[in-house]
């Protein structure tokens, strides 16, 4: 039976899950959350922490990508996208709290100043983005990925978040540009084409969901 996997479109969390299913070749079928949004009662029945993503296996269900993350890993090493060194794997992780507990975060909170009439109002989380940019330069070392030659889990979270922070950030009309070594690293992710293929659909949904925004704030 086909793993089923939660998930929104928008979703960076969403798309660091997508990518590890695809690079292990998972049979898995993607749902938009019972009912249409994270919000119902009838998701919430199933994944009691009501968030995207979630997967469904058999009668496991669990949600968070990290957790998720872990638990294909477990489930389908090959192709292995965890560290066996003790501390190269614990550096990994360390990276990738970073970016579900300081990047996204930050990058999140751009989000409601989309098509605000005074786009000044978005200078001060645009910088809280920018700083969280320059200490992830110093954070990492792509060669050209975290893992050397190997993608890693972590790598994963990353692709859609860095075009996602220049794509929203352009939108404000106060596009940030990447320190140097993030963006040798984002081009290196992006050569990667079930990478390529998963940030190219998240891009355009972002797209669609900017228009609407600045569509519905101006009429
Ligand atoms: N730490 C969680 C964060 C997931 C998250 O914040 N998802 C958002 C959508 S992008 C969501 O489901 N929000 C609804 C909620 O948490 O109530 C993860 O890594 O899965």
């Amino acid at each position: 039976m086909s793993l089923i996997f939660y998930a929104h479109p928008l979703s960076t969390y969403c798309a660091k899950v997508r990518i590890i299913l695809k690079l292990k070749t998972i049979d898995f079928v993607e749902q938009l959350p019972l009912g249409g949004s994270y919000h119902s009662n009838a998701y919430h029945k199933l994944i009691a922490a009501g968030s995207v993503p979630a997967i469904q296996d058999g009668s496991f269900v669990l949600h968070d990508s990290d957790a998720i993350a872990e638990y294909l890993e477990d489930c389908y090493p090959l192709p292995a996208l965890r560290a066996s060194d003790p501390q190269q794997r614990a550096y990994h992780r360390s990276v990738a709290r970073y970016h579900d507990t300081r990047l996204e975060p930050a990058l999140r909170a751009l989000f409601g100043f989309i098509g605000d009439t005074d786009a000044n109002r978005a200078h001060a989380a645009v910088s809280v983005l920018t700083d969280c940019f320059s200490r992830l330069a110093n954070l990492v070392n792509p060669a050209p990925y975290l893992w050397a030659e190997q993608l890693c889990l972590t790598d994963c979270a990353y692709p859609t978040t860095l075009f996602m922070a220049q794509d929203v950030s352009a939108a404000l009309g106060k596009p940030i540009e990447l320190p140097t070594k993030l963006q040798v690293w984002q081009s290196a992710l992006y050569e990667d084409q079930t990478i390529k293929q998963v940030v190219d659909d998240n891009r355009a949904a972002v797209a669609a969901w900017i228009d609407s925004k600045q569509k519905s704030k101006i009429t």
